[in-house]
């Protein structure tokens, strides 16, 4: 990686920004075969190859991306981070996350943005009051930062918030984890993808994987449509198309797709220091630094594989946000998406191998992999190189869908679902 001193960055601003020496290599054509093969070029599969190649020397290995690095969710996700989960499996694993998080930019040597400014997530019912306050409990057993505020406790961190009891769904109070936060997606992609790069992995673009090739229940490689890669190791990193990807092995896993949308409003001054969601009326909201509000809804019902969003889905998310914030009551807001997440029945990821040997799957993430993606990557490379899952990772295998040792989080996945 080129290191520009202050005068070559003036230089390269004067000149029109076109002497910049490429942030990751391009692969031109892709070898014959590699070590490992890691399909999905997001977050999650860059993070993964990174960690291949920094902690186990794996550095003869492919990421295969059908379109752009950070295309799908990586660079559709509104950034929130957070590891306020019940159980303590998944507080170890979103805890592993958030440690890892709070070193990235230095690591990787690329400003990913890193604001730890504070996520609010709010009552606004006596079960939901009952179900949060047990959640804050939990979660300083296992050594996260959570606090329960009430209602002008809340009004008191976020002074913009609506307290009154004269709406549908008033504010009854709130869980604040303070070192939760939001961080900027794109950086997060190129900075492993950079660091990965560095490190011998070739990052292939524009390439779909078609198929998976097995032999005695051993996979030998991907058919693509840039032609056939052998390798002994496959691991799909893929979020909405998991289930996709897996039908090529013949491995069924109990993931339903489904899209989530946000949106961002026109730019306004500061006005919003903190993240606030609110599971109960479908909407959450932060302020990012080019100072639009990024707002979030709850998913789509309808099972999909469009990546795009509802009109419905934004009436219901507008007349929540007006609820909770009535002075964004004349803000325009400016542009939507969508992305497709991969949701489990018990809310929580799976990180696993598979009855076919060397196929490998990181999915199921549903509405909250973000805030995992070092994590998540740090621990399916381990798996994949040492071919066990290690202690963070192993109650989350596609076992527990047959031994019932599910870890069901649905209260604290955020995001109605
Ligand atoms: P992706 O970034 O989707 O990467 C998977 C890649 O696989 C894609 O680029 C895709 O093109 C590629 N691919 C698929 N099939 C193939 C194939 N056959 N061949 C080659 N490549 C293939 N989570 C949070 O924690 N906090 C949030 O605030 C948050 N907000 C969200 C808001 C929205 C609107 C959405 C849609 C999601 C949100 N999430 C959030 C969820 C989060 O974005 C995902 O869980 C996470 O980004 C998944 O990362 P990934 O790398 O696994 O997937
Ligand atoms: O899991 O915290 C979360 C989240 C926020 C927005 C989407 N998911």
């Amino acid at each position: 990686m080129k290191r520009y001193s202050v005068t070559e960055l003036i230089r390269q601003g004067l000149r029109g920004h076109t002497g910049w020496e490429r942030a990751w290599r391009k692969v031109e054509q892709p070898k014959d075969s590699y070590d490992a093969v890691i399909i999905g070029g997001g977050g999650h599969g860059l993070a993964t190859a990174y960690y291949l190649a920094r902690e186990h020397g794996m550095t003869n290995i492919a990421v295969i991306e059908k379109g752009w690095i950070g295309g799908g969710n990586s660079g559709r996700n509104t950034s929130i981070i957070r590891s306020n989960y019940l159980f303590d499996e998944s507080a170890a694993l979103y805890n592993h996350a958030l440690n890892l998080w709070k070193g990235l930019g230095k690591e990787l040597n690329f400003n990913i943005m890193m604001s730890h400014r504070g996520v609010l997530n709010l009552a606004h019912d006596e079960g939901e009051m009952r179900q949060l306050k047990r959640r804050v409990e939990a979660n300083r057993l296992n050594g996260v930062d959570a606090e329960w505020l009430d209602a002008r406790e809340v009004k008191g961190f976020c002074p913009i918030i609506n307290i009154s009891g004269d709406v549908r769904y008033p504010v009854l109070g709130g869980t604040l984890q303070r070192s939760g936060g939001v961080n900027r997606h794109d950086a997060v992609v190129w900075g492993y993808a950079r660091a990965a790069s560095d490190l011998g992995v070739d990052i292939i673009q524009q390439t779909e994987v078609t198929n998976i090739l097995t032999e005695n229940g051993q996979v030998t490689g991907v058919e693509t449509s840039r032609g056939t890669i052998r390798t002994p190791k496959i691991a799909s990193a893929t979020a909405g198309h998991t289930s996709t990807v897996a039908q090529m092995v013949d491995v069924q896993l109990p993931i339903e797709s489904h899209p989530l949308q946000a949106l961002v409003s026109e730019p306004i001054k500061p006005i919003i220091d903190c993240v606030v969601m609110s599971n109960a009326v479908h909407v959450y909201c932060s302020q990012s630094d080019k100072g639009e509000l990024v707002i979030g809804a709850g998913i789509d019902a309808q099972l999909s594989y469009t990546q795009r969003g509802n009109l419905d889905i934004i009436e219901h998310q507008m007349a929540s946000l007006m609820e909770l914030f009535p002075m964004f009551s004349r803000l325009r807001m400016m542009r939507q998406w969508g992305g497709i997440v991969d949701v489990c029945p018990d809310a929580s990821p799976i990180i696993t191998k598979t009855p076919v040997k060397g196929f490998y799957v990181n999915g199921g993430w549903g509405t909250g992999g973000w805030k995992a993606t070092p994590g998540s990557g740090h621990v399916y490379a381990d798996l994949i190189a040492r071919d066990e899952p290690n202690a963070i990772a192993a109650p989350f295998t596609m076992d527990r869908f047959v031994t019932g040792a599910l870890v069901a989080e649905h209260g604290a996945a955020a995001v109605a679902h």
